[in-house]
């Protein structure tokens, strides 16, 4: 009892700023901030099939290789997701007249049928003079779909209003207080503006981001025969988040508003690391956005730069499969390293954003994934971040894979947003 709510607290501290958990893990001593001590490493090679063939070209990297490499992951990072298909309703509402009329503000409940008690909200911003379907970036949220924007009439999750509760440890908590509160992360306006939907998606309506042996969320709509939790290369809670961002797709292929060819997966931090396993599974996303992904993110785990693999499965042990686990302290003998999750992503634009002062996350390390991910590009003759340097800050660079490092911490800003939006429009809008 006590080590459960032990437990919890702690991931709930954690949980409550990154800068914060940045500063506690900075004393650590087994951090490493200093280039000088990354130790030498050789990286697995996303062009050497596991029976030693070297790949060439595009079709086998697509029929052979890439089917090989997102295995790998499944087995031994992120973990399998069920294919069952589980039918989903719809409910709808709407507000023509959003934002000063500027917007439509729609709102899906996404109820799967097998468990009618769990609904996932998904809420939709669009421009409203839109002459045709536009595309639209999707992303979870950290804190409910209504602090991304005050709007008064954005659903309160009540999973939401939970978490909210157990983290308030009795203290009376205002939850219409904290409408917007997220809303400098979300550039609902820039993005509307340069005629671009916004989709978004409270995490904890998927799963709630603590360790609770996955009873609560969606796994258990999976469970069969007794079984009462996943296998240990059976996905985690970034499964759950991902699997969630693709029955958003689902719903997009049937909105008539929504250019369903031109959806972009965008998350930040482990919601970003959650963006990377969503397009790498889902290929239907047409471009892929990692915002200060960090550790098991976009981030090389071979550099143990910041956060490490035995740090992260220690303080986060739900995120990823049981498997991962060995690899703590162990990173050499990871059979992938995360350029190699960037490379899932080709053909596709993907964009990977660091920060100067979120060494946490290495943005070297995530600069050097993004950068070995241009061979598996070169199949396609297609340039990557076309640079072997790490480009000074706020000078984004790349090609079909975008880079960039900014000035200020572990954060998204209206800087990120307008990468992502130049990103898209030079993608999209050929
Ligand atoms: C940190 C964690 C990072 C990152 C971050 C976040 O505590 O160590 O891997 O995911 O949380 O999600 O904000």
């Amino acid at each position: 009892m006590f080590r459960k709510y032990y437990l919890i607290s702690l991931t709930v501290m954690l949980a409550m700023t990154c800068a914060f958990v940045g500063e506690v893990y900075a004393q650590d001593s087994d951090v490493n901030y200093d280039e000088s001590k990354v130790p030498r490493f050789e990286l697995p090679d996303p062009l050497l099939l596991l029976d030693g063939t070297k790949v060439y070209d595009a079709q086998t990297w697509v029929g052979k290789r890439r089917p090989e490499i997102l295995q790998l992951f499944e087995e031994h990072v992120y973990g399998k997701t069920p294919d069952d298909i589980i039918p989903m309703g719809y409910r709808i509402s709407e507000n023509r007249n959003a934002l000063g009329g500027k917007a439509i503000l729609r709102q899906i409940t996404m109820t799967p049928q097998n468990n009618k008690d769990l609904n996932i909200e998904l809420l939709v911003f669009l421009p409203k003079n839109a002459d045709k379907p536009v595309p639209l970036f999707i992303g979870l949220n950290f804190q409910g779909n209504h602090a991304i924007h005050p709007d008064p009439s954005i659903k309160i999750s009540p999973v939401r209003i939970a978490d909210m509760k157990r983290q308030a440890k009795g203290k009376k908590i205002d939850i219409e207080a904290t409408r917007g509160a997220a809303a400098s992360r979300w550039a609902v306006d820039m993005i509307l503006d340069r005629g671009y939907g916004l989709a978004t998606i409270y995490c904890g309506d998927l799963d709630p981001d603590y360790n609770d042996g996955f009873h609560d969320g969606i796994h258990p709509l999976f469970y069969k025969d007794g079984k009462t939790q996943p296998g240990p290369d059976e996905w985690g809670t970034i499964g759950a988040w991902a699997w969630g961002l693709s029955r958003a797709l689902d719903y997009f292929i049937t909105d008539e508003d929504v250019d369903q060819n031109h959806v972009a997966v965008m998350g930040h931090s482990r919601l970003g690391k959650t963006s990377l396993w969503a397009g790498a599974q889902d290929e239907r996303f047409a471009m892929v956005i990692s915002n200060d992904s960090g550790c098991g993110g976009a981030a090389l785990s071979r550099r143990r730069f910041g956060e490490k693999v035995a740090r992260i499965n220690t303080s986060f042990p739900h995120w990823f499969c049981d498997n991962f686990q060995k690899y703590n302290d162990n990173e050499d003998q990871l059979p992938v390293d995360q350029h190699m999750l960037i490379a899932l992503m080709a053909p596709r634009p993907v964009y990977v954003a660091s920060a100067e002062d979120d060494r946490w996350a290495d943005p070297r390390g995530e600069f050097l994934s993004a950068r070995s991910a241009g061979r598996v590009y070169r199949l396609f003759e297609l340039e990557g971040v076309g640079t072997r340097r790490m480009p000074e800050v706020n000078k984004p660079v790349g090609d079909y894979i975008g880079y960039h490092i900014r000035t200020g911490k572990h954060d998204v800003t209206d800087f990120d947003w307008t990468q992502y939006l130049n990103f898209a429009d030079k993608h999209f809008k050929k």
